[in-house]
């Protein structure tokens, strides 16, 4: 295909529904093959950015998401702790840029950050930033003053999720809107700070709200940046935890999260698309076949927020044997 024809037929389908339900019913060979097509075409081939994760402020959350460790609503049993002195975040920063991270993400369980906060907040950003790395925060809804401090001070990325489908978001959070998310993005985006907006599969949602998912990812006026692809880990205490527990639908089957990402590749050819959580319980060949289908980041280190991750040692030795470089 040329690039002026997936031009054409990427301008028709991301907007609409139907095209999206179509791409998820090709073969899986074909789906595949076509996302790694359209990877190559916008993509270093055998390349994958590495992310650090750190979680600065933990737990006591106000909101009510009802597949996170950290919100008070649910009784996970995670301490909540203060906000990270800037001094020991900055150490954390230095420690992933030797580890060859290329982006520091910095995030609190907060619905929004407090003005109190805000000094301390803008001290990080311009301190992570003076190591070289690219900066990134997820600290919930923002004011526009807020997103506008935020990027003067120096951050390059915003991490803002929309979860799931618009018709789903009520049933997975009941304490603000899908609505509330959108308006963040649109500030972040005002702001000029690049998007980071994905969602989480195998929360028991249907095709339909994967597709819907997609659909407002890739309708937004212009497409994140970076797009996070988690898969539910389940945490016991929390609402969707413990509904799954033990059901069939406890891990999304593995065929559908690579098809997932295969179209989610197709739909936002441009971005980087990000294996997030949930590679801990995914095999090295799931993995690979997400690379394939066009992930082409991950987050590396032992822990994600309060969750596990695959050590940096387990990803070495994946990317050595997948023939993976990780300088991008
Ligand atoms: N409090 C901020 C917010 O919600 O926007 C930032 C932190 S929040 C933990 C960031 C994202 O992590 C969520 O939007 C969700 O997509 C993901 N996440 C949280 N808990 C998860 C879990 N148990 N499994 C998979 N992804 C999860
Ligand atoms: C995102 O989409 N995934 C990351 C990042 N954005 C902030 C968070 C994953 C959290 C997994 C659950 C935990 O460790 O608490
Ligand atoms: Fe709070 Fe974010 Fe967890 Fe929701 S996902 S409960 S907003 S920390």
């Amino acid at each position: 295909m040329t690039a002026l024809a997936e031009r054409a037929e990427w301008a028709a389908t991301a907007h609409d529904r139907d095209a999206i339900a179509a791409l998820f019913d090709i073969p899986f060979l074909d789906l595949v093959a076509r996302a790694h097509a359209v990877h190559l075409r916008h993509h270093p081939r055998n390349a994958v950015q590495l992310s650090t994760l750190l979680s600065i402020k933990t737990g006591g959350c106000v909101e009510d998401c009802g597949y996170c460790s950290q919100s008070a609503h649910h009784k996970s049993g995670l301490k909540a702790e203060k906000l990270m002195a800037a001094d020991a975040v900055v150490a954390a920063a230095q420690a992933a840029r030797d580890g060859g991270s290329g982006r520091f993400c910095m995030g609190a369980a907060w619905r929004e950050p407090k003005e109190r906060d805000m000094p301390a907040l803008l001290d990080m950003v311009r301190r992570v930033k003076a190591l070289g790395l690219e900066t990134c925060m997820t600290l919930g809804m923002l004011t526009d003053d807020q997103a506008e401090r935020l990027a003067d001070a120096g951050l390059d990325y915003y991490n803002h999720n929309i979860d799931t489908s618009p018709e789903n978001y009520g049933s997975v959070i009941t304490t603000r809107t899908f609505q509330d998310r959108l308006d963040t993005l649109d500030r972040v985006r005002a702001a000029g700070m690049s998007v980071c907006c994905g969602g989480i599969l195998g929360m028991g949602e249907s095709r339909a709200d994967r597709i819907g998912f997609l659909h407002a990812l890739a309708s937004l006026p212009t497409p994140p940046e970076s797009v996070p692809l988690n898969a539910l880990v389940p945490i016991a205490g929390t609402p969707l935890g413990d509904m799954l527990a033990g059901t069939p639908m406890a891990r999304i089957d593995e065929i559908e999260f690579v098809r997932t990402v295969a179209v989610a590749r197709i739909l936002m050819p441009q971005s980087m698309v990000r294996l997030s959580a949930g590679r801990e319980s995914m095999s090295e060949s799931m993995q690979a076949l997400c690379f394939m289908a066009g992930a082409n980041s991950i987050f590396t280190g032992d822990r994600l927020l309060t969750t596990g991750n695959n050590g940096s040692d387990a990803d070495a030795g994946l990317f050595a044997k997948l023939g993976i470089s990780t300088d991008l």
